[in-house]
């Protein structure tokens, strides 16, 4: 059965585009820097976001853990969102293989970090303190309903890093939506970062891979610290040849599903017992909550929407994050709108 796969944009299959030049693709050893395909991909990469040189890495979790390798000492620390993918969901890594220590910071309803905030956590010198080094931004914050924030408060913390004498990074997991839905260049949204990671397996349709952006320097660094966690690659032009198409083409397109976003939003508006959140969607995520009144859980509802062929993620809570990307067309849109209605009913 093919399902409509709503559980996030990492499902997304290669388009027969991507396949084609995947099969085709010229290959080299890319740990001897051999590898073509990889070479202008890291290229293209490096020109799209505005930085001097890039480097392909198997995942955004693994480019995260790079970054923050090549920023941080040991005891050093991080100022993150408390509820950014890199404290949450990169199993605890920073801390665990680089002995960096995370500084949380209350993430706003918008996604942004407050400045005041960021101020206040930022250590003075004293033998007593952890040295702080790094911000750490998401853009689109993902739990925060996957909001894309501004230039202009991505300007401002790049302001307060350097004066602050700290680094910049950008999660930039889905930084080309966040650029889609304001209207502007990647390039100019990451400007004030000193790295960033975006992931082309998301959004962007390719089957692996994420690319870290920086200057010459840092990539030569993050280049040594991905082989040491053993993430050099060998003949992957064969992955990397998707990945060009995903920044090529993928990139042009990620409107299309902001705009099957809010049209599965508003049908969803009109299920009894779902709730979804007012602003929602920014992007490409559409987050609800299941009503209290409804008194079928969670679980079951995946379950039955999964017999109608829609597949969510749904855990024991009420809330439920629904992706559209590349593979969910019109008529997915439509079929889970009324699967939805069906099994609350
Ligand atoms: N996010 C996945 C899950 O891990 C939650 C998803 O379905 O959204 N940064 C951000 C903001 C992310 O959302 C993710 C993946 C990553 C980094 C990690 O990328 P991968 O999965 O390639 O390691």
């Amino acid at each position: 059965m093919d399902y409509i796969d709503l559980r996030s944009d990492t499902v997304t299959k290669p388009t027969p585009e991507m396949r084609e030049a995947m099969a085709e693709a010229e290959v080299g050893d890319d740990v001897f820097g051999d590898d073509p395909t990889v070479n202008h991909l890291e290229e293209l990469a490096a020109e799209m976001l505005g930085k001097e040189a890039a480097l392909f890495v198997p995942s955004g979790t693994m480019g995260n853990l790079i970054a923050l390798l090549v920023h941080c000492q040991r005891g050093d620390e991080v100022i993150v969102g408390n509820q950014s993918h890199v404290y949450l969901n990169e199993a605890g890594g920073m801390s665990a293989l680089g002995g960096i220590q995370p500084c949380p910071v209350q993430n706003q309803p918008d996604g942004t970090l407050a400045l005041d905030d960021i101020s206040a956590s930022i250590r003075t010198e004293d033998v007593h303190h952890p040295i702080t080094r790094l911000i750490c931004l998401e853009n689109t914050q993902n739990i925060c309903g996957g909001v894309p924030l501004t230039p202009e408060h991505t300007q401002r913390v790049g302001e307060l890093a350097r004066a602050n004498n700290l680094f910049l990074h950008i999660d930039g997991a889905r930084v080309f939506n966040a650029a889609a839905a304001q209207n502007i260049s990647a390039r100019e949204l990451v400007e004030p970062a000193d790295s960033v990671m975006f992931c082309l397996s998301k959004g962007l349709a390719s089957p692996i891979g994420s690319m870290v952006v920086g200057t010459r320097k840092f990539i030569s660094r993050a280049r040594h610290i991905r082989k040491m966690l053993g993430g050099g690659m060998r003949q992957v032009g064969i992955v990397a040849a998707a990945g060009i198409i995903s920044l090529e083409k993928m990139t042009k397109r990620l409107g299309e599903d902001h705009a099957r976003a809010k049209k599965m939003a508003n049908g969803l508006r009109q299920v009894k017992g779902l709730d979804v959140d007012a602003d929602s969607p920014y992007t490409n995520m559409v987050y609800l909550n299941v009503s209290e009144d409804v008194k079928i859980n969670s679980n079951r509802i995946g379950e039955r929407m999964k017999e109608l062929g829609v597949l969510v993620d749904a855990d024991n809570t009420r809330r439920l994050r629904l992706v559209t990307h590349y593979w969910i067309d019109d008529a997915a849109v439509e079929k889970a709108v009324s699967a939805f209605r069906e099994v609350l009913n």
